[in-house]
């Protein structure tokens, strides 16, 4: 579930970031695909639909994920959702500060839109994510046991991303194209250039799109 949410995350990104890529073409395309990006801000980021992105959405993520009730009955997981609320509290609380222009103490999707181009733009800058946004993807790394996670294998890596919903297929020939067909270890950097690749892709129906587009 919380690879998913992550996932919907990163689509959500994507598909807003190669909107505006095919802009410059297609004014319909445009239409289409910013229409997307607010979609996923109204199902996936706002989780009560109110139009708005606060706490109480994130809230609901995490009990959604390991409810108070478990918490309350075993330490693991009593352990698990505290970090699991750390997590979202930072997480949110750099997103109010770089996207919250009202300050409102909420994210509308306006701001949110704001937000995704800024990181977009950051990274075509500096090749670099924000510190806040890239927390997500190291918190998506971390919470895989890999045998050795400085040479990921293979099949770890495809099964880290059938459970984000991506097709064996194309996690297995995406470990292949970003280690050169095993010639480089699979390890976190590696990961997140793969990551900056595909968020920096602009070819249609490469295998960078990770399937999506
Ligand atoms: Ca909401
Ligand atoms: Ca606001």
């Amino acid at each position: 579930m919380y690879s998913a949410y992550i996932l919907l995350i990163i689509c959500a990104l994507f598909q807003y970031n190669y909107g505006k890529i095919s802009a410059a073409t297609s004014a319909h395309t445009s239409t289409t695909k910013s229409k997307q990006a607010e979609k996923f801000f109204f199902r996936v980021l706002d989780t009560n639909n109110d139009g708005m992105v606060n706490w109480i959405d994130f809230e609901s993520v995490i009990e959604s994920i390991v409810s108070k009730d478990e918490a309350s009955k075993n330490a693991r997981l009593k352990v698990l959702r505290k970090r699991l609320e750390q997590h979202f509290q930072n997480y949110f609380r750099e997103l109010l500060k770089v996207g919250d222009s009202n300050q409102d103490g909420n994210i509308d999707l306006n701001e949110w839109l704001n937000v995704v181009d800024d990181v977009v733009n950051d990274l075509k800058k500096t090749n670099e994510f924000p510190g806040w946004f890239e927390d997500l993807f190291k918190a998506l790394w971390r919470a895989n046991e890999f045998l050795d996670e400085k040479a990921v294998l293979r099949d770890e890596f495809a099964n880290m991303l059938i459970a984000w919903d991506i097709d064996e297929k194309t996690a297995e020939k995406l470990y292949d194209f970003i280690t050169e067909n095993g010639k480089k270890a699979m390890n976190y950097h590696l990961f997140a250039t793969l990551m900056k690749k595909f968020f920096l892709n602009e070819i249609p129906n490469h295998i960078l799109n990770f399937g999506l587009a």
